[in-house]
This record gives C-alpha cells, sequence and structure tokens, in this order.
C-alpha cells in the first residue's frame, strides 16, 4: 500500500541498500558501512539532542530518560554519550584512533559514574547500554555544545548517525541556525527536513522566570511554528523547561519533604526568599529547612522550579506523585514527548529509511565505479517519490498552523495523514468491525479521494492549502 505510511518507503530502502551491497562487494570500507546502515533499520530510533554550550541538552536527556544518566566525562571532557535500553549496564568508549575499550560503569547517588583511567586519550563517542525502559524506542544522544570548536567535526558525526534530532535553542530571537540550515545542503535532507524538532530551551528563562512563564513561552513556540525559518527547518517547536521535568521525573521523598515543608510557610512570606539564589540559600530562610538542602533544591529544581513546586504544593498538589506529575505537565515535558510520539517513534520507519538513504548517498558519491550512477539515480527516484515525506511535512504545517484549511477539512486531513493512527482504516476514520466488510474501505478510499480532487482545484482555499490538497490525493491514491 504504497504512500500509506512507512512500509512502502522502507521496503525500497532496504533493497536499495541490498543492492549497493552486491554492488559494493570487494569494497571492505562501503561494505562496512552499508552493513551498518542496514542493521541500523531494525534499531530504535536514535535520536540526537543538539544545540549550544549549557542550553540545557544533558538535563533534557535526563528528563527524557526519567533518570539522571546525564552527563558522563571521560578523559576531562564531555563526549557524544549514546543511551541504550538494554538489559545490562555497560560502557565503552570510542577514540579516534584506537581501539573501543570497555569502562567501568557504575551507579551512585542516582547518577551515572565512567571510570575514566582506563581512556587512553580523549574518546569520539561512549556508547552506554543502561537498563531503563523509555530508551526502548528511544536511544538518547548527547552532545557537547554546538558552538565549541573541537566539538564541530564530532557533532557532525553524530548527525549522520542519528535519525531524528531535538535542536534546543536557548534564545530563539537570536537562534543559530547554522547546523541546521547546513544539514539541508544535502539532497536528501533538503527533499525530506521531518527529523528535527525545535526545543526552546530553559523556557522559564524565556518566559521572564515568574511561575507562569510557561505560558509564555508556549506562546513564542507557537508563533516560530507558524512563522519564520525555525518552523520550516523544523517539524515543531516546543517550549520546555528541562530542569524542573528532570527533577519532577526524579523527585525523591527528602526533596518533596522539603518543598512540603517550605509550601507550608505563607506565600506573602516565603515569595521574597525564592527570587534569587543568594536569598533562597541565605541565612534567614523563614522555613525550617537546612541551608545544604534548600541548595540542593535549588541545583536539582532551579529557582522556577522551586517557586513553581510551592505553588502547586500549595494549590494542587498534596502528594509526592502529584507532585511529581504537575511539575513535568508544566514544565512542557508532556507536550514534547507528545510531539516525539507523532513525529518522530511514531514514524520510525519514514526517518530510519530517510537516515540509510543519506548514508548510502554518502557510498555512492565517495566511491563512484561502473555501476553506482545507476543506482544512484534510483535512489533519486526513491527520494522524490517518497510520499511519506510530502505527508509528514504537511502533517507539520496544517498542525503548526502554517497552512490553514476550514475546522471540518483540517480534521479530515490531519485524520487522512496518519494523525490518529497510520492503518488505512484509520486514516479512513473508520471503526474495525466496518472496515473489515468487503470493499467498505476502497469505497471509503474512492470518496476521499473526489473530496480532495475537488478541494485541489478549490482557488478559495488558497496556494498552500491547495498544496496540502494534492499531497491527500496522493494519500487517497495510495489508500485505493
Ligand atoms: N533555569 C533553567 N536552567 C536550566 C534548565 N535546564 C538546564 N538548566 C541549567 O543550565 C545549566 C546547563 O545545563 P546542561 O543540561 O548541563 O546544559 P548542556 O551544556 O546543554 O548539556 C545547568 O546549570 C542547568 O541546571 C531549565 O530548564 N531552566
Ligand atoms: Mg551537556
Amino acid at each position: 500500500m504504497s504512500g500509506s505510511g512507512g512500509p512502502a518507503l522502507a521496503r525500497r530502502t532496504r533493497v536499495l541498500l541490498e543492492q549497493a551491497l552486491e554492488l559494493y562487494r570487494d569494497s571492505a570500507r562501503a561494505t562496512t558501512w552499508l552493513r551498518r546502515h542496514l542493521a541500523r533499520l531494525d534499531d530504535p530510533l536514535r535520536l540526537a539532542v543538539l544545540g549550544p554550550q549549557s542550553c540545557g541538552k544533558s538535563t533534557l536527556v535526563n528528563a527524557l530518560a526519567g533518570e539522571r544518566v546525564a552527563p558522563i566525562e571521560v578523559a576531562g571532557w564531555q563526549p557524544p554519550a549514546w543511551y541504550r535500553a538494554a538489559p545490562e549496564a555497560r560502557a565503552v568508549g570510542y577514540p579516534r584512533s584506537a581501539p573501543p575499550f570497555e569502562l567501568a560503569v557504575r551507579r551512585a547517588e542516582q547518577e551515572v559514574w565512567l571510570d575514566g583511567e582506563a581512556a587512553p586519550g580523549p574518546v569520539d563517542r561512549v556508547e552506554l547500554d543502561w537498563p531503563n525502559r523509555a530508551l526502548r524506542e528511544l536511544t538518547l544522544v548527547d552532545t557537547p555544545g554546538l558552538d565549541r570548536a573541537e566539538a564541530a567535526p564530532v557533532v557532525e558525526g553524530v548527525s549522520t548517525e542519528a535519525d531524528a534530532v531535538l535542536f534546543l535553542l536557548p534564545n530563539p530571537a537570536q537562534a543559530d541556525l547554522g547546523f541546521l540550515r547546513a544539514t539541508r545542503q544535502h539532497p536528501i535532507a533538503r527533499a525530506a527536513p521531518v527529523h528535527a524538532l525545535a526545543v526552546l530551551s530553559r523556557a522559564d528563562e524565556l518566559g521572564g522566570g515568574r511561575v507562569d512563564a510557561l505560558i509564555s513561552a508556549r506562546k513564542v513556540a507557537r508563533r516560530h511554528r507558524r512563522e519564520g525559518e525555525t518552523g520550516l527547518l523544523c517539524q515543531d517547536v516546543v517550549a520546555v523547561a528541562g530542569l524542573p521535568a528532570a527533577a519532577g521525573r526524579t523527585l525523591r521523598e527528602p526533596e518533596f519533604a522539603a518543598l512540603a515543608e517550605l509550601a507550608r510557610v505563607p506565600k506573602a512570606e516565603l515569595e521574597p526568599y525564592l527570587l534569587s539564589a543568594d536569598r533562597l540559600a541565605g541565612p534567614e530562610f523563614p522555613a525550617p529547612v537546612d541551608a545544604g538542602t534548600r541548595a540542593g533544591l535549588l541545583e536539582r529544581f532551579g529557582l522556577f522550579g522551586v517557586r513553581l513546586a510551592s505553588t502547586l504544593l500549595r494549590r494542587e498538589a498534596g502528594s509526592q506523585a502529584e507532585l511529581a506529575a504537575r511539575l513535568v505537565a508544566r514544565s512542557g515535558l508532556d507536550e514534547l514527548r507528545e510531539s516525539v510520539g507523532r513525529y518522530l517513534t511514531g514514524r520510525r520507519p519514514v526517518l530510519k529509511a530517510r537516515a540509510a538513504l543519506i548514508a548510502l548517498e554518502v557510498v555512492l558519491r565517495m566511491e563512484p565505479r561502473p555501476g553506482s550512477a545507476a543506482l544512484a539515480a534510483e535512489l533519486e527516484r526513491v527520494v522524490a517519490g517518497a510520499h511519506e515525506f510530502r505527508e509528514l511535512r504537511a502533517l507539520a504545517e496544517l498542525r503548526g498552523g502554517r497552512v490553514t484549511l476550514p475546522d471540518e477539512l483540517r480534521d479530515d486531513a490531519l485524520r487522512l495523514l496518519g494523525d490518529e493512527g497510520q492503518a488505512p482504516a484509520e486514516r479512513l476514520g473508520m471503526a474495525d468491525a466496518e472496515a473489515a466488510e468487503d470493499g467498505v474501505l476502497r469505497q471509503a478510499a474512492a470518496v476521499a479521494l473526489r473530496r480532495w480532487q475537488q478541494h485541489a482545484e478549490n482557488p478559495a482555499l488558497g496556494a498552500a492549502a491547495r498544496r496540502t490538497a494534492h499531497t491527500l490525493v496522493r494519500t487517497c491514491e495510495g489508500l485505493l
């Protein structure tokens, strides 16, 4: 069923890679590369977290993992680190010009420690196998700052190894989108800019640090989704305060007890002490919580997180579990996870195929030989014909508000694009029993096709909406 999800593109990609393996069977380098990318198709989605120094990458990795796993340090620097679900903990370092070696790994005080003694020098990356359910669908890659000169080549490597990226922008107004633009120089990447989500990170600061900071940060995110370059390069723009999110997901009983103690102080009395780190840690603090504990809260939650937690405890969250859940929701993490599900893990075969096609293009370009031009032409045809990419872009444009349709058309369009499930019956909005009857699905698809053919020719809809309608015509043809 072409055009109705991942399978068609995924199958074609696999065939292309196998043809390439045949063509390059006498080149050890190409074969190793191709085999690796072929094997990758069956792995969980690899998501790299990228952005400038100190923008909150490692903190966000922890928030997504629901555990403090980042950062890790080897030989005095924090290399790109892969976090991959596995039954047993294990860490392997990859130096640039020496064989990989195993690092002793242990967990202490709820953090991960690597023993870098065995490291012969700086490593290009560390791969960490780690028992964690959240990682089963998503391998996370924490990276050094994009703006660090020594990190540039390493981070570039990460971007060919990752299937998707979270691009962190602590300062959306002065965002440096150079990296995202550069990844679009690649012809396949340009044809399919469907692998990135922008995160307005440290969103509490973006929103001025008040308890309602996330509300204004969300407005900024919405604007970037609708207009400007960030939303062109990314499928979604989401505001997240990673620090309180990570603290919420890993909230411990003593922390809860201390925060509850704070929240018992009358609001007017407490508030002046939550305005600066100095006052929070200072000797006049009006709650019976010792200075060391307060310093710990500050480090784990940030000033905004402490303020938010005490407000939540006063208003709505009575128990530790409630506080944890509300911190996570208020920090924007739930929205980010939803977006990751909708655009990334939910479209894993498409993104896997995209990454593999990019890898194949590299081989064909680097090692030209008789037969490679024909394969390159076939690759180009597969990319140009990949309706899955266009559907994903159309979905993002509609949801983000770059393209508008009247409400009932919009709902129909989102459903057909697979937003409520990618099986044909789900796209056509039919119950299973109904869809099981002979010919019913076909008929529904034919009706949808005629409808969208008309919309595609309707001048009242405007050019962008008509383009979306054309995409839906192809989707309906695929369903037929
Ligand atoms: N206010 C605030 N600070 C944050 C947030 N996330 C991270 N930070 C702080 O920013 C600093 C850098 O965070 P880190 O995750 O190490 O950034 P990285 O260098 O991008 O990995 C640390 O001091 C964090 O506590 C956030 O959401 N809000
Ligand atoms: Mg970091």
